[in-house]
């Protein structure tokens, strides 16, 4: 009953329902399992040795739910953990990476692509290297926004705060002559109309985490493995943090689904 087995999402925290909320949109017949590290994140100011060994703890945890393809929908953990993963699974794996580059490479004009994402994402130069490896000629412009994610967090992502910050972190590449920009993180849709608005109508902003979700769905035609019509998807939440908090948030986000989480310890929280 390969069809009927759900998808695997495994995110640093909260930041992943973005991913979840295109799935429930380009994808409602799917099955799904999230997990959310939400005692451990953020992940972007992690080391890539923390990042890697956290993520395969939501890997193995997983594993053991009998998924039938993973979405690593943490941009920090995909760059760093993507390919030791896919390495050993036999199932699908699909981080929030290679879709954004896709889409940016297909975009872009004028061969300038901007990316903002956390630290660790930015550091690893996974998109900038993904990029270049199928358009060597594209000028990728990399630049870290550690403060974006306190800002969705503290909920002041459509507040005055928020324009002000966005607008001084973008400082710098505003004169860069980008016609594309990549939202390499989970929480960067939420600022959107703000980012956009900084940046200027020209540039086209690329949602990373909707283009996962569309090629979630192709690889689902590409195996024959996509659920048939199912009114009443099965969708189960993790976190390994306070399930109050979690469903909190996630019942706002996903309205009108019924976010009923239960925790998780994958062990050595700190
Ligand atoms: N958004 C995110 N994380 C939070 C938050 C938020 N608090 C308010 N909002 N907290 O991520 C992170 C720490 N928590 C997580 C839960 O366990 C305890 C620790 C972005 C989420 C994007 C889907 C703002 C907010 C909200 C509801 C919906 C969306 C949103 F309150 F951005
Ligand atoms: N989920 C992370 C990402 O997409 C952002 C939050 C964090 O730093 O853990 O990079």
């Amino acid at each position: 009953m390969k069809n009927q087995q759900p998808i695997g999402f495994i995110d640093s925290g909260v930041g992943g329902l973005t991913v979840v909320k295109e799935v429930m949109k380009q994808l409602p017949n799917e099955n799904i399992i999230y997990l959310g590290d939400t005692a451990r994140c953020p992940y972007g100011p992690r080391s890539t040795e923390e990042v890697i060994t956290f993520t395969w703890q939501m890997v193995d945890f997983l594993l053991k739910k009998d998924i039938k393809m993973l979405v690593i929908a943490c941009n920090t953990a995909t760059a760093a953990a993507l390919e030791s993963i896919k390495e050993k699974l036999l199932i699908p794996v699909v981080g929030v990476i290679l879709p954004g580059t896709r889409a940016a490479v297909k975009a872009t004009k004028n061969g300038r692509i901007g990316v903002i994402g956390t630290k660790g994402t930015v550091a690893s130069g996974s998109y900038k290297r993904a990029i270049q490896e199928k358009v060597p000629e594209i000028k990728v412009i990399s630049l870290a926004c550690p403060k974006f994610v306190s800002i969705v967090e503290s909920n002041q992502y459509h507040t005055s705060v928020a324009k002000k910050i966005v607008s001084e972190s973008l400082f710098s590449l505003r004169r860069q002559h980008l016609d594309t920009l990549i939202l390499g993180c989970t929480h960067y849709p939420l600022l959107r109309p703000i980012i956009q608005n900084v940046m200027g109508e020209t540039v086209t902003l690329i949602d990373s985490g909707a283009e996962t979700i569309g090629e979630v769905s192709m690889l689902l035609d590409y195996f024959s493995i996509a659920n048939k019509k199912n009114p009443q998807a099965r969708r189960a939440f993790y976190t390994t943090g306070s399930t109050l908090l979690f469903n909190e948030i996630a019942n706002d986000w996903l309205a009108p689904e019924n976010v009923d989480s239960k925790q998780v310890i994958l062990g050595g929280e700190k």
